[in-house]
């Protein structure tokens, strides 16, 4: 296709899409760390704990998430009267992945008497083992507002765990997974960035290891991070977390310049999650037109579930 093609498709596409969003009493959700497409079309962008929070506040009977699977069932869980879709049934999440629900009993079983805190980047199954759930954006207030002597479980990432080990002198108890956006950031090429950008900040997301959180200047959720580089008067960043963040980054501070922080084993320069971008327009469309993939989640698991999501957003106020 030459390139007046595509954008006339593309625009058509868009056309296409929010016809059938109002056909049919549909509204849509996109995480930050879509693509950019996809979030200029949204009702709503945010990060997980935003999205559950508007989630519960919607009239409209259809919910389309774009995002992957358990931002989906978050949402199911919280709204269970309504139809979720998410665009891709394959967008699932390697965090989410690397705790699966009977190992993750187990801990459990083998640590009594912990409080169990799980980062919503978790399957409805896990979460129905959990005290509370807990984001990037509320994580540390939340662990905070527990009582100084509890025994903590946190589950399923190792670097957002152990980054609030050290911030609150804590000592919770953590599930050995991470994100494999998050993990392969390069050491190396955040020291030749900052060297060549000596005037740059660094904003890093705490799922990223440890040494490059060390070499940050601003540690937080996708939220937080977007906030700060409103507010600060520094004119570049160097940003470590997945590129869809980008996005909203630079179209709010067109005067700023924005700098993804390249993986250890890539010449690209960025750093993409490949389940939160299979995720297309064609497929949004595709999804509001036939109503699938919708989400759904057994009574029995989002009866325990929404609980520590509800704890969650009660901690949260
Ligand atoms: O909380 C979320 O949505 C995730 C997974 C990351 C972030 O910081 O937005």
């Amino acid at each position: 296709m030459k390139a007046d093609e595509k954008a006339t498709y593309g625009e058509e596409l868009k056309e296409e899409i929010k016809r059938l969003k109002k056909e049919k009493g549909a509204v849509i959700l996109a995480h930050y760390y879509q693509q950019g497409d996809i979030q200029d079309l949204a009702d709503f962008i945010g990060d997980s704990l935003a999205l559950a929070q508007i989630a519960r506040t919607l009239k409209e009977d259809v919910i389309v998430l774009c995002g992957v699977h358990f931002m989906g069932e978050t949402a199911k869980i919280l709204c269970p009267e309504k139809t979720v879709l998410v665009p891709d049934e394959n967008a699932g999440c390697s965090l989410a992945d690397s705790c699966q629900a009977d190992d993750f009993a187990k801990f459990i079983k083998d640590h009594p008497d912990h409080t169990v805190l799980s980062y919503v980047n978790t399957s409805a199954a896990v979460k129905a083992l959990t005290d509370i759930v807990v984001t990037s954006s509320n994580a540390l207030s939340i662990v905070n507002k527990l009582p100084e002597d509890a025994k903590i479980i946190f589950g399923p990432d190792r670097n957002l765990g152990g980054y609030i080990n050290r911030i609150t002198g804590r000592d919770m108890l953590l599930w050995n997974g991470a994100c494999h956006v998050h993990e392969q950031f390069s050491v190396e090429k955040l020291i030749e960035l900052k060297k060549a950008n000596p005037d740059a900040e660094v904003l890093a997301h705490p799922e990223c290891k440890k040494v490059v959180l060390m070499l940050a200047d601003v540690v937080g959720s996708t939220a937080k991070l977007l906030k700060y580089s409103q507010e600060s008067d520094c004119k570049k960043f160097i940003v470590a977390t997945e590129s869809g963040i980008l996005h909203e980054m630079r179209k709010s501070c067109p005067d700023k310049e924005f700098i993804p922080l390249p993986p250890t084993d890539s010449t690209c320069g960025c750093n993409d999650c490949s389940y939160m971008k299979l995720n297309t327009l064609e497929k949004l469309r595709d999804c509001l037109k036939n109503g699938y993939p919708a989400i759904e989640v057994d009574a029995e698991t989002a009866s325990k579930a929404v609980k520590p999501i509800e704890r969650m957003l009660e901690m949260s106020k």
